[in-house]
């Protein structure tokens, strides 16, 4: 064994192995129980980031550690290749989009392997290939078949920078996801998948999904957003119309002062025909697309229709309203207004001196003042006929019941989420795969016409204009006739939508998937992956695992069993002020600090000597120049270092701050865990373990071997806890190098306890653990080793802690023998030096034993 441990050298040498050998390569064995652990797949930007690093480490400490449980496991990976960037770095690059992705990939692979990931490469996935896209469009059709997807003119979320729609969920706070950039709204023909269908079903399987962060649940609760209220009919005087709105609040319609609709609503629309006031509110309402998180916080705008809508209960004239604040594409896209208890309807109606009818009561009893705001508490109803003095909880359903029994009014459930708009007007993407007949009939591609394969021909336009593909790639001719393939491409949320089930059988032509494989390896047992997918992917994935369940290819309901959301990763951030008050944040790496006793940063200069203000650890971001590259990390301190820090710095949901002080103390360890294995292996071989003839340290030390492991165990499997596995190994470890190794028995348990520590280690210093295995003589290679089993007998206690009381009171505590009975407890207590003068001159009356902890002795 060398005496140095140079993890270059080492990690290079196992990789080569596990390369060249397909270690991690697996196929279906029935009868063998699976293990499916999966990291999310990443996009192909450049060079691996932290945040990857992290999630590719804790996906391979838990694959390694369930292959060491004897499992089946499946651990694949593979490039979520379409997308933007691509194009962006096309442009400004000046090459293609599939050029800048496959050298990415090039690199970022052999990035992967470097960390020494344990992934069965043969399933790798490039999401741009056709071979992986055909079965996209494949399905879309078969979808297209069932109804459950259609085309329809819209108003949509458009990014004017990036030139593309955007999906709700790719809108935040009115601007572009991306760039940032305000939203506009414009109508165009896209493609949708009816994700409501499923909205029921998304959001009641939630429940059922026991292996799933309460904060993700939450967050796909309030996105599916289902609300439980009633559609109301209000006759419009003078007219034959009706005018529908939907409440959660029916207890508050007899304050309804006023209706509000949409600009989009026909009602509003036809109003506008005669009417150039309207008309121009509405077309100036219709640039901008309002989010519905915004509509409390925007200046309330609206105009009267002149039309009036009819009370049922009072016949009272109620003004309709034209406003911003009520969108088209929720409930009915109308609203009665109840300024007094809605604070909405109150701005508005504050703004435009329209009534403002109290009808609740305050939580005291007394009234309302509404002239500043609404009062929002459900108190009890007054100033409501007959519903006055009634709880609102009982003239809810008082009102809602006489609604209903005169026929206008009726239950409805509501759901925030939205039909998923799929279409791009992006070049680099899946191209969606249908036609368009001359006659404007829209078909899809015959399905031995798929693929539809993305042209290369492309057409750039300048730095500031998209990539486009040559408009002439959409015409073609089919037995005869002329049509034009759709030029859209899908959003990428598609591809990686279904990733995960055709990693079960990548290779399988004959369809999108092969059941017998998907339904072997599905569920996903472990998902692991960023909080930032929580609504989006996560949701559209669920989505897909049941379109696919109902094609027939899973039997299974939910895509994953278990998800772990792994927390950021955030490091030092410096800057300094520039003559005009501007910020240039400095790497860490470049920064000098002096820190104080605590380790806090008291001082921090540049490399030039200049001031600079330390704004304390944040995300790594290229914002704030504070990304790290694990590249130059793993050339410094080697793979097991990195992963052995990033799993043991903090809790794995938790924020990890980068510190390379802990990554120097972690590559020290690693050294302190090679010295003690060297030394020991230099004085030969060992003879056999004998329990017998333990001496009182050796018993302590073997117990606490064991114990670790049981506490090993426990924190992966059931908490996973890592760091807080790292450190019991860590503890025990140093109390290895600490402990006696003159004996043979001595040097016995050392061996055994190092095969032990080892296999605990080897989840999460694999390259390491595979070289010590080898010198302490394990016979096969330690990738096909098991974890280690708990002696239980081993764990238990050969001493008990007991109380001694003198009549009853805590006068000293003692350990006694596992098996003493109460008469030797009774005399080792009475031997003891500080009870032995409490009895002097004493009888002992009465004793009182409580097994296993307590023995009160009562004298006079
Ligand atoms: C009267 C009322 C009185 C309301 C009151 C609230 C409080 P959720 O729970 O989100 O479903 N609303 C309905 N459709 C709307 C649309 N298209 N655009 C904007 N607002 C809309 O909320 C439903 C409530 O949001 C409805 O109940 C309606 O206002 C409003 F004291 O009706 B309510």
């Amino acid at each position: 064994m060398q005496e140095q441990y140079s993890p270059q050298e080492i990690e290079s040498r196992v990789q080569q192995y596990w390369n060249e050998n397909k270690i991690f390569q697996v196929t279906e064995q029935q009868g063998k129980e699976k293990f499916y652990c999966l990291s999310m797949l990443p996009y192909p930007s450049g060079h691996l980031h932290m945040g990857h690093v992290r999630n590719y480490t804790i996906g391979d400490v838990i694959a390694r550690y369930q292959r060491m449980l004897g499992k089946n496991v499946l651990q694949p990976i593979g490039w979520d290749a379409f997308g933007l960037p691509a194009e962006n770095a096309a442009i400004k690059c000046n090459t293609t989009p599939a050029y800048w992705t496959y050298n990415n990939i090039k690199y970022m692979k052999k990035q992967l392997k470097r960390l020494g990931f344990s992934y069965d490469w043969s399933r790798e996935i490039y999401t741009c290939k056709p071979e992986y896209y055909k079965w996209e469009q494949w399905f879309f059709i078969q979808l297209y078949k069932k109804n459950l997807v259609y085309k329809k003119k819209s108003g949509v979320n458009w990014c004017p920078n990036d030139k593309t729609v955007l999906a709700n969920e790719q809108v935040i706070n009115g601007c572009c996801w991306r760039c940032d950039t305000k939203i506009e709204r414009k109508e165009i023909p896209q493609w949708f998948i009816k994700i409501t269908n499923y909205a029921e079903e998304l959001l009641n399987e939630l429940d059922n999904l026991k292996g799933w962060p309460e904060q993700v649940k939450n967050m796909q609760r309030n996105w599916i957003g289902r609300s439980e209220g009633i559609e109301i009919n209000f006759e419009v005087l003078n007219s034959n119309k009706i005018v529908t709105i939907y409440t959660t609040r029916p207890d508050t319609f007899m304050g309804v002062t006023y209706i509000a609709i949409s600009p989009i609503h026909p009602l509003a629309l036809q109003a506008a025909v005669n009417n150039d006031l309207l008309a121009k509110f509405i077309n100036k309402s219709n640039n901008v697309k309002i989010a519905e998180a915004d509509i409390a916080k925007i200046d309330k705008q609206g105009i009267a229709t002149g039309l009036y809508a009819i009370h049922p209960l009072t016949n009272e004239y109620i003004p309709i309203w034209i406003t911003n604040f009520v969108l088209i594409d929720y409930g009915t896209g109308a609203i009665m207004g109840v300024p007094a208890h809605d604070q909405r309807d109150w701005e508005f109606a504050n703004k435009y001196k329209l009534k403002i009818k109290p009808v609740l009561l305050n939580l005291d009893g007394t009234q309302p003042n509404v002239l500043t705001a609404a009062m929002t508490d459900k108190g009890t109803l007054f100033n409501s006929g007959n519903y006055s003095g009634m709880n609102h909880k009982i003239a809810y359903k008082a009102i809602t019941d006489m609604l209903i029994s005169k026929g206008i009014g009726k239950f409805k459930v509501n759901y925030r989420l939205r039909d998923w708009s799929v279409s791009r007007q992006r070049y680099w993407g899946t191209p969606i795969p249908m036609l368009t007949l001359e006659d404007g009939t829209i078909i899809p591609t015959p399905e031995d016409q798929l693929p539809v394969i993305l042209s290369k021909n492309i057409i750039t336009n300048g730095i500031k204009k998209p990539i486009k593909v040559n408009p002439e790639w959409s015409k073609i001719t089919l037995n005869g006739q002329l049509m034009l393939r759709e030029i859209d491409t899908f959003d990428t949320f598609m591809e990686s939508s279904w990733y995960y089930a055709r990693y079960t059988c990548v290779h399988y032509d004959k369809g999108i998937l092969d059941p017998v494989a998907a339904n072997y390896w599905l569920p996903i047992d472990q998902y692991i992956g960023g909080i930032e997918h929580a609504i989006m992917h996560l949701m559209y994935f669920r989505l897909y695992h049941k379109l696919l369940r109902d094609a027939g290819f899973v039997n299974s309901n939910e895509p994953a069993k278990r998800l772990l959301c792994q927390g950021m990763v955030l490091a030092d951030a410096f800057y300094y002020l520039d003559i005009n008050n501007q910020r240039h944040w400095i790497s860490p790496i470049e920064v000098i600090v002096k820190r104080d006793k605590k380790g806090r940063i008291i001082q921090a200069n540049d490399i030039q000597g200049n001031k600079l203000v330390y704004a304390g650890m944040m995300k790594m971001s290229k914002s704030k120049n504070n990304g790290i590259d694990p590249q130059v990390m793993i050339n410094r301190y080697g793979a097991d270092t990195v992963r052995l820090f990033i799993m043991f710095a903090s809790p794995v949901e938790m924020a990890l701050e980068w510190q390379e002080s802990g990554l120097v103390g972690a590559y020290r360890f690693l050294k302190r865990w090679w010295k003690l294995v060297h030394g020991h292996v230099s004085q030969g071989k060992t003879v056999a373990l004998d329990l017998n003839d333990f001496n009182k340290h050796q018993k302590s030390l073997h117990r606490e071997l064991h114990k670790t492991i049981a506490k090993v165990t426990d924190d992966i499997e059931r908490r996973q806890s890592f760091n807080t596995a790292i450190a019991a190994i860590m503890e025990f470890m140093n109390k290895l190098i600490r402990a006696p190794k003159k004996s043979e028995q001595d040097r016995a348990l050392l061996q055994e306890a190092l095969m032990v520590i080892t296999r605990l280690f080897y989840p999460f210093t694999p390259h390491i653990s595979y070289v010590i295995w080898h010198e302490l003589g394990g016979v096969e290679s330690i990738d096909n080793t098991s974890w280690p089993m708990i002696n239980k007998s081993a764990i238990i206690e050969d001493t008990l802690l007991i109380i001694i009381q003198i009549n009853g009171k805590i006068r000293g505590k003692m350990n006694v023998d596992i098996n003493a009975t109460q008469h030797q407890i009774q005399k080792q207590a009475m031997q003891d030096n500080r009870i032995i003068k409490y009895l002097n001159g004493f009888t002992i009356i009465k004793v009182i034993y409580i097994p296993r902890k307590l023995i009160n002795l009562v004298i006079r």
